[in-house]
């Protein structure tokens, strides 16, 4: 421990220079995809009879996004997608994590299908089929119709319910094509950042709104996969995916401070969908802002559905401790200020900027808390499959202009994937039933509340001309998937 005084439930060791092993082979059956969401990608915000989401609303608001920034247009994806499904291809992706924009579906979130919606995610899951790219769709990655928020959104139970419709649709009209199902991405971004902090759409501040998001969101994912179940016609996969977050604790008090985190943040979700309860001591945490009289006689056993795999999302670690009280506040969550606290009933908890290296998010650099977080839910959860649905880094890419061909030389990317790569090889090694990995992300996208200035892509996009560059990062992921190997 290079952090004094470390206390956490995953002991997570700083500065492991020796997780960049060349060669490791993974199992043969073992799935490498890379991922995307709609907002972020597919613009073409207006067309077709797509509805306003919240990230419309949100991002045409003043002051949200950096540079003011919008999705209106992102990577163009709606109208290159078959110049992006013969770039998967090429990229010898197994696999393709894609998610479906609600409001293209159901403009208002409720009512008949849009059939102009239902057309487009059905030529990209052909096109993916057709390539040989298994499709992983995930029904919400943030963008809600901005009509369900109108009438409260996740703060409020009618929009669990409209979800559980929602996903009657989609499962009835791909029913027989979609591998995997994911239902939510990240349920804890959407409650507490959309609900908490403001960082996020819809932008509100709210703790006792936050923590009826969480469990809103939760019983969407439950009545979902009830949907589903009833109307699929092949034997998909189904499956979450959640932020779990690797928490490290330094100073008096720290256990607590580290419980109190690892409550809202992981237990919050992984307690009602994977043991069917909500923890106590988070009921007890938050005790003051809300008695949780919204969770009904039933919901627990409709969020408690068995999954065949679960999403697992990581990027890097958290540090906290007890705040004194006296001196400033630290906040260094790895998330955008605005205003609200993410970690409602926690206000004595501070989060502590941890020694880099950093990512271009500021985010700290640490493999080992992938395996780490892997071991830990294989020991909570001994019999559940994973998949890592999420992994990658911001870098400040150059385009290198000088060869015959333009190039990305990203080895900062490349090395980040090759560490938190052999994490996960290390997790398998140890007994984790780990069954894939996606890379975030296919291509440079919409960051949220920083717009265009974030890239976490493997494929560089120019977003004058929408021309898509392969990094070297994407040229070494394609060779790590069409062999299993980790290449040198
Ligand atoms: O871009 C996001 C993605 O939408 C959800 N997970 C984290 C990524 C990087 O911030």
């Amino acid at each position: 421990m290079t952090q004094g005084n470390t206390v956490t439930g995953n002991t997570v060791t700083q500065g492991t220079s020796d997780y960049r092993d060349g060669g490791l082979v993974f199992p043969a059956d073992f799935t490498f995809g890379s991922a995307t969401a709609s907002y972020q990608i597919e613009g073409a915000a207006n067309e077709d009879g797509r509805g306003a989401s919240i990230w419309d609303t949100f991002s045409h608001t003043p002051g949200t996004i950096t540079n003011g920034d919008t999705g209106d247009v992102a990577d163009d994806h709606y109208h290159r997608l078959e110049e992006d499904l013969d770039l998967m291809k090429s990229l010898n992706l197994q696999a393709y994590r894609f998610s479906i924009a609600w409001p293209r579906i159901q403009p208002t979130g409720r009512g008949p299908a849009n059939q102009a919606g239902l057309d487009f995610y059905s030529r990209l899951i052909d096109g993916l089929i057709a390539r040989g790219i298994r499709p992983v769709a995930t029904l919400y990655h943030w963008d809600l119709p901005q009509a369900l928020e109108d009438e409260g959104g996740w703060a409020v139970r009618s929009t669990a319910e409209a979800f559980g419709d929602y996903a009657s649709i989609v499962g009835t009209a791909f029913g027989g094509r979609i591998h995997t199902w994911t239902t939510l991405n990240e349920p804890w971004c959407s409650a507490y950042l959309g609900y908490g902090s403001g960082a996020h759409a819809p932008g509100l501040t709210d703790p006792e709104k936050a923590l009826k998001a969480v469990h809103h969101l939760n019983l969407a994912h439950g009545l979902a996969i009830t949907a589903l179940r009833k109307v699929v016609t092949n034997d998909p996969q189904y499956s979450v995916t959640l932020n779990l977050h690797v928490v490290l604790g330094e100073g008096t008090g720290a256990a607590d401070a580290v419980r109190q985190i690892e409550a809202l943040g992981n237990r919050a979700f992984t307690g009602p969908m994977l043991k069917g309860a909500y923890p106590a001591d988070l009921l007890e945490d938050t005790k003051e802002i809300t008695d949780w009289s919204f969770v009904q006689g039933g919901d627990l056993a409709v969020i408690n559905q068995p999954l065949d795999v679960l999403g697992v999302n990581y990027y890097s670690t958290n540090l906290v401790r007890l705040w004194d009280g006296v001196s400033p506040r630290q906040n260094a969550d790895g998330h955008k200020d605005a205003g609200g606290s993410p970690w409602p009933g926690a206000s004595r908890v501070e989060f502590v900027q941890q020694p880099g290296p950093y990512t271009e998010m500021g985010w700290n650099i640490e493999p080992s808390g992938l395996e780490e977080l892997l071991l830990a839910l294989h020991t909570e959860f001994p019999n559940q499959p994973m998949m890592i649905t999420e992994n990658g880094a911001a870098f400040d890419d150059t385009v290198d202009d000088s060869g015959e061909h333009a190039a990305v030389h990203d080895l900062d990317r490349i090395d980040y994937l090759r560490r938190h790569l052999t994490a996960a090889h290390r997790a398998v090694a140890q007994g984790v039933d780990l069954r894939g990995y996606f890379v975030w992300s296919l291509m440079d996208n919409f960051e949220w509340g920083y717009g265009y200035t974030k890239r976490f892509g493997i494929v560089r996009v120019d977003y004058d001309t929408q021309v898509r560059l392969p990094k070297d990062s994407a040229l070494w992921y394609a060779e790590l998937a069409s062999s299993n190997r980790l290449p040198d």
